[in-house]
């Protein structure tokens, strides 16, 4: 007998809500002229459905809340440290925490402690502070990621995959000495959110022991890709969540976390180490740039709503909302014929401004002026993730990125399924109207993490 398709629906209910603003489309023209036609400059006012980041835009829940008024302030030994320490050894199985106020400031710290001058970073695939953080430390980042990972239509199930051969190929060329760790992501963002499966990991954990080289884990969206390999890897699909992400960090010698995503706050992260003499010296940086190694740039409450939310992330009922949120959007675009990263990722919808706009070159900024569209037409916000977020390579040249693309990003537990259906009507609207859209020229450019603030004006 056929089953009968059983829908899922938001493991919560709302409690306190957040007016939106709606805008006109002639306020709309002058928000975006006076941003420089970037989504990054728009103000948060003039924004109707913002899926221009999922990074600290999470909905916290009650018992966030609740343990943000059992925040200990004090400057040393907070009560909350000690939570956020057993919740990390717990659920990702890393012995030693270094707290951080976000991601970037882990990544600077394990950069500065592990990158000489001269080193290579393989990885799979580049993250924009990630990169940025490798480069200030002496490293050049090499990309090892699958071939498939730059190919938006290609369904191979694992886009984030480590292609062994590559990372072979560049031991060789270095050699080991020149290789402090593999930097590998999981949920990879810039292919599209991504998973990297657990056989990739178990092989690549044992290629990297051969040679001594470390594994550093981006685990800013591990539940997402736990999801994944319990969808698509034979033999999880019974495992829970949580014991699919103590195995994935199992096979890493240290992470680290933007807890802004997965982790469900609106600020936090930090590094997580194994190694003891490693967690010295990060403890030792972490009081020169952060605070004292209780706190690493986090109020109490902060690391209490962390140390919640890092149990609420890998809860069944609500990482399958999550990402099939996600997945409801993207099908449904993929239903209306627009051109999208295929699969659908973890944590947002990929737009291919590539080939949308086939009239535009590179140069014209196509995911960049399909962004703005995009605003124009609804008040969506959403973020370019092509030639201006890939910035310049070390001789000040434009890196030509193969991925042309606007995201999607949804928040967790912010949006409903209405306004999915309000997004995916005005990308419908955007597609249809695609011949009429022109390209942009860069007119301010600033030196690091351009796309941040770069102004555009049209050509
Ligand atoms: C995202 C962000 C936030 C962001 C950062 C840079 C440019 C645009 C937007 C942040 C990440 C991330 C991964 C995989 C490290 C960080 C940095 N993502 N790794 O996707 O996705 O974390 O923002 O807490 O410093 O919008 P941080």
């Amino acid at each position: 007998m056929e089953q009968r398709k059983r829908s899922w629906a938001e493991p919560y209910k709302m409690k306190v809500v957040e007016l939106i603003h709606m805008t006109t489309r002639e306020e709309r023209e002058a928000a975006l002229k006076e941003a420089g036609y970037n989504t990054f400059l728009l103000k948060s006012k003039d924004v109707y459905i913002d899926l221009l980041t999922d990074s600290g835009t999470s909905a916290m829940s009650d018992r966030q809340w609740a343990g943000m008024m059992t925040g200990d302030e004090a400057y040393a030994g907070s009560e909350n440290f000690y939570h956020l320490e057993a919740a990390v050894q717990k659920y990702y199985g890393y012995k030693y925490l270094v707290p951080t106020h976000q991601g970037r400031a882990a990544e600077h710290i394990i950069s500065q402690l592990l990158i000489k001058q001269g080193d290579v970073v393989p990885g799979n695939m580049y993250f924009t502070t990630t990169r940025l953080h490798q480069e200030l430390a002496g490293g050049t980042f090499v990309d090892v990621i699958i071939d498939e990972a730059h190919d938006p239509d290609s369904t191979h199930p694992f886009k984030g995959n480590v292609d062994l051969n590559k990372l072979q190929a560049v031991i060789d060329k270095y050699g080991a000495s020149k290789i402090p760790y593999v930097a590998l992501a999981t949920a990879v963002n810039m292919a599209g959110g991504q998973p990297v499966s657990m056989q990739n990991l178990r092989e690549l954990r044992e290629l990297t022991a051969k040679h001594g080289i470390k594994v550093i884990h981006d685990m800013t969206r591990v539940a997402e890709n736990a999801y994944f390999i319990k969808k698509r890897e034979a033999g999880y699909a019974d495992k829970p969540i949580g014991e699919i992400v103590l195995e994935i960090c199992s096979y890493t010698d240290g992470a680290t976390m933007s807890a802004k995503k997965d982790a469900l706050v609106n600020i936090g992260g930090f590094l997580a180490l194994n190694d003891w003499a490693l967690f010295e010296k990060a403890r030792n940086m972490v009081v020169v740039y952060e605070g004292l190694h209780t706190y690493g740039g986090m109020a109490g409450r902060d690391m209490e709503a962390v140390a919640i939310g890092i149990t609420e992330s890998v809860e069944e009922n609500h990482i399958r909302a999550r990402v099939e949120q996600v997945i409801y959007l993207g099908e449904k675009l993929i239903a209306m014929g627009v051109p999208v990263v295929h699969p659908i990722g973890g944590h947002g919808v990929f737009l291919n401004a590539k080939q949308i706009l086939p009239h535009l070159t590179q140069d014209q900024f196509p995911a960049q002026a399909l962004a703005a569209e995009l605003y124009l037409d609804s008040g969506v916000r959403s973020m370019e993730r092509g030639i201006v977020s890939a910035g310049r390579n070390k001789e000040g040249k434009n890196n030509y990125p193969k991925l042309e693309l606007v995201r999607l990003t949804i928040p967790r537990r912010v949006y409903t399924q209405a306004h999915m259906d309000v997004v995916a009507e005005s990308v419908q609207e955007v597609y249809e109207n695609r011949s009429k859209i022109t390209g942009l020229k860069m007119v301010y450019e600033p030196e690091y993490l351009r796309f941040f603030q770069a102004r555009f004006d049209v050509l």
